[in-house]
């Protein structure tokens, strides 16, 4: 009623401005609840592991915890860094006038997002042996991989902290792929780096980067000596080897030293062989389930869980320094037992983001 009487008053005295209205609203009225408005990289998103976010409020909070990470300068937008957890995570704000939590997939250094979907998995082409058959399609989840083949350097980590044994013939320099490394070897450096070595099928849906059907990582064209390591010219005591091709290397090359396939995975095709998870079943594609499939368990997990116990052949992929174009051909299928170690077989490891354990 008495904001009427002053309007109703300016207007009879003709007064334009200085009614007093507005400092009389300035005493009463609340200040605006801290909202929050935005964050980049958006929710949802992948967060790299050099990566902060920024968050946007409608203006500075007073206070703000922030559940992982930690927080810079109080401000309208706030910077928020790591460490950010591998895998999916959640990322719980806390302000005095609310809260949101905002989801993201931790990609680690060293590490790219592998997005799940449907293949052809195997090959009916000239090349391919009989347990490559029959081409069929299978599902896998998306999941992170390992950019390169696990280094002598990052083995040497595993064993210095864990005491675990070392490649009984030594180590190559610390830029190569390690070898001489068992499938219970591979666990235990997967539990350890809280990762796990991939199925059969995911290796062969990354090995193919996006590729339908095509023999190799880059295509069909047989190696040149550009794409990869194999037994190529210098191997000169194998029959095996093509002796007009020349890679640059006699044994392993180092990690990387070839162009990356289609989803940023390098070696992929040949250097070293790569340890799987799934035991070896020369006619599981006939029987295998269309999604995750998996030979030897029900699940990732019941392999992890016990994986010192396993005494089953186990898959190995990619062909390697020593095998010929034939075997690095990406759906090419090879076994050891898994207390095996060899100068030609090493492995990557990927992490789980959804539910295949
Ligand atoms: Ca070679
Ligand atoms: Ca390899």
């Amino acid at each position: 009623m008495k904001k009427i009487i002053n309007v109703f008053a300016c207007i009879i005295i003709g007064l334009s401005v200085s009614c007093g209205l507005d400092t009389e609203d300035e005493g009463i009225t609340e200040p605006e609840p801290v909202k929050f408005r935005s964050a980049i990289p958006e929710s949802g998103s992948l967060l790299h592991f050099d990566e902060s976010i920024t968050i946007f409020f409608n203006r500075a909070p007073e206070t703000l915890t922030v559940v992982p990470g930690t927080v810079s300068d109080l401000k309208r937008q706030v910077t928020i860094t790591g460490p950010f957890p591998p895998g999916n995570f959640s990322m719980e704000l806390t302000w005095d006038d609310g809260t949101q939590t905002l989801e993201y997939i931790g990609v680690p250094e060293g590490m790219v997002m592998i997005h799940g979907g449907a293949f052809q998995m195997g090959s009916d082409s000239e090349m391919a042996a009989e347990e490559e058959q029959p081409v069929h399609t299978v599902f896998v989840d998306s999941f992170l991989m390992d950019t390169h083949e696990v280094t002598v350097s990052a083995y040497k980590r595993f064993v210095q902290e864990t005491g675990h044994r070392e490649p009984e013939s030594g180590y190559y320099a610390d830029k190569y792929p390690v070898v001489f490394v068992s499938w219970h070897d591979a666990m235990a450096y997967a539990k350890w780096a809280g990762k796990r070595l991939p199925t059969e099928a995911e290796w062969e849906y990354a090995a193919r980067g996006g590729l339908e059907g095509q023999h190799y990582p880059w295509g069909n064209t047989p190696p040149d000596g550009t794409q990869c390591n194999f037994a190529d010219k210098h191997l000169t005591h194998f029959w095996w080897a093509d002796p007009e091709v020349d890679d640059g290397y006699t044994d392993t090359a180092p990690v990387g030293s070839y162009p990356e396939n289609g989803y940023g995975l390098f070696d992929m095709a040949g250097n070293v062989l790569e340890w799987c998870l799934d035991a070896y079943d020369a006619n599981f594609y006939g029987i295998s389930q269309g999604e995750n499939p998996l030979s030897g368990a029900n699940t990732p997990k019941e392999i992890s869980e016990n994986f010192e116990t396993v005494e089953a052949i186990r898959v190995l992929r990619g062909g390697s320094w020593i095998v010929n174009s034939v075997g690095v051909r990406s759906s090419a299928r090879f076994w050891l037992m898994p207390e095996s170690v060899h100068n030609s077989v090493g492995f990557r490891c990927i992490i789980d983001l959804d539910n295949v354990e």
